[in-house]
C-alpha cells in the first residue's frame, strides 16, 4: 500500500504550450493535446487516515519531499510522460469506444443469424458515427447476472467478430474474462482485450494476453457481477481502486504483458454505490499516476439513473454525455459509450472550446 498519491488538478489549455519550458507552472497531462495541469493534490495516507494539500506545479521542484522523494518523482514522471499508442491509436486525445452487446437481452432474439447480423450492422453504424474502437461482448456482466458458459459466449461473439474483421477501420475489442475467447478472437484479428476481471477470472488469461501481444484493459470490480451490488464498501474508494489497479498492472507485467499495452479502468458501477461512482469521477485524474491510458465506462449506468431519477437505461443519453465530458475533462483517453453520435458531438465542441480553434 502506498503512503503518498499525487492527483493532477487545475486543468486548462495553456497558450504557447509548444514552448512549455518557458511557461513553467503548467505541463501537458500524459502528453495530451488539449489538457495541461497546473497543480497537484498531494494525498498522504497514515493508516486509516488521509491528509490532503495542494501544491502549485511551479512549487513542486522547490519542495523538500523528504522520505517521499522517490515516490513523488516516480508518480510525477508517470503524470507527464506521453502515453504510447494503443492498437495504433495515439493516446493524446480522447477516443470513443462504442459498445456492441451480443447478449439475448440486448436484441429481441430472432435467432442466431439475425442476432449476429443486427450486432454487425449496429457496430458499423457506431464506427460511422465516430467510434474508433468497437467493444464486442457476449457475456452480460450487469449486476446480478450469472456467468455465461464458454461455448455460448463463443457462439455469440465469433460470428460478429468474423463479420466485422476487415470491414471497418475501427479497432475491434473483445469484452471477455476467458482466455479461450481471447485466443479465438485474436485469431480473427481482434486488436484489444477488455477484461473486466483484470485477468483474475481465468488463470490462463494473463499469460494468454502476454503471448498474444495485444493491448489489454484491466478493470476494477469489487466482488463478482452476481453479488457486487449487494453491499459495496470502501474506506477510501479512490485510493483502494488505485492500489488494486496498480497491483493488477504489476501482475500483468510480471506475466509478460508490456506496460505500454496496458489500459486501466476504475470500473464505474462494478461493486460501487452512487457515492462511490461520483467520488471516482470527481477524482478520476488520480489514476494517471498509474502511468497508463485510462478508460472510463459510465454510459447509461444506474448511477446516472439514480442522479436523475430515470429508470429506463435508454433515456439516460444526455446524462451519459455529461459523464463522458467529465471524464474527458480529467484526461481519460478512452471513453466507452453506447451513444456514439451524441458523445462525438459533445467531445468535438468541448475540444474546440478548450483549444479556441476548430
Ligand atoms: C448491463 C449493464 C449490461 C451493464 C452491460 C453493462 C464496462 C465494461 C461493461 C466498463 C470496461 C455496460 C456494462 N462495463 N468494460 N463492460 N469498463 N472496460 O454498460 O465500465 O456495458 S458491461
Amino acid at each position: 500500500m502506498r503512503d503518498i498519491y499525487l492527483r493532477p488538478i487545475g486543468f486548462a489549455h495553456v497558450p504557447n504550450r509548444e514552448r512549455m519550458d518557458e511557461v513553467r507552472g503548467a505541463l501537458p497531462l500524459a502528453g495530451s493535446k488539449h489538457l495541461d495541469f497546473l497543480g497537484l493534490e498531494v494525498i498522504e495516507r497514515q493508516g486509516a487516515a488521509t491528509s490532503t494539500r495542494l501544491v502549485a506545479l511551479s512549487d513542486v521542484g522547490e519542495r523538500g519531499w523528504g522520505r517521499h522523494a522517490a515516490a513523488v518523482s516516480q508518480i510525477f514522471d508517470r503524470l507527464i510522460w506521453p502515453r504510447a499508442a494503443v492498437a495504433g491509436l495515439a493516446m493524446n486525445t480522447p477516443r470513443l469506444m462504442g459498445i456492441v452487446n451480443v447478449t439475448p437481452d440486448s436484441f429481441s432474439d430472432g435467432g442466431r443469424f439475425l442476432t449476429a447480423q443486427t450486432a454487425i450492422d449496429h457496430a458499423l453504424r457506431l464506427a460511422e458515427e465516430g467510434a474508433e474502437i468497437l467493444d464486442i461482448g457476449g457475456e452480460s456482466t450487469r449486476p446480478g447476472s450469472d456467468p455465461v458458459p464458454l461455448e455460448e459466449e463463443l457462439r455469440r461473439v465469433m460470428p460478429v467478430l468474423e463479420g466485422l474483421a476487415g470491414r471497418t477501420k475501427a479497432r475491434l475489442s473483445i469484452d471477455t474474462r476467458k482466455a479461450a475467447v481471447m485466443r479465438r478472437a485474436a485469431a480473427v484479428g481482434v486488436d484489444i482485450i477488455n477484461d473486466i476481471s483484470a485477468l483474475t477470472y481465468d488463470p490462463e488469461a494473463a499469460h494468454t494476453v502476454a503471448e498474444l501481444g495485444l493491448p489489454v484493459v484491466l478493470m476494477h470490480v469489487q466482488g463478482d457481477p452476481k453479488t457486487m451490488q449487494e453491499a459495496p464498501h470502501y474506506d477510501n474508494v479512490l485510493l483502494e481502486v488505485f492500489d488494486y489497479l496498480e497491483a493488477r498492472i504489476q501482475a500483468a507485467v510480471a506475466a509478460g504483458v508490456a506496460r505500454e499495452r496496458i489500459i486501466a479502468d476504475p470500473g464505474i458501477g462494478f461493486g460501487k454505490t452512487l457515492t462511490h461512482n461520483l467520488q471516482i469521477l470527481a477524482g478520476l485524474s488520480l489514476f494517471h499516476g498509474l502511468g497508463v491510458p485510462l478508460l472510463l465506462g459510465a454510459s447509461r449506468k444506474r448511477f446516472i439513473g439514480g442522479l436523475l431519477g430515470i429508470e429506463q437505461a435508454d433515456e439516460r443519453v444526455s446524462g451519459s454525455v455529461g459523464a463522458a465530458i467529465a471524464a474527458a475533462a480529467q484526461g481519460a483517453q478512452i471513453i466507452r459509450v453506447h451513444d456514439v453520435a451524441a458523445t462525438r458531438q459533445a467531445l468535438t465542441v468541448w475540444e474546440a472550446a478548450m483549444r479556441g480553434s476548430a
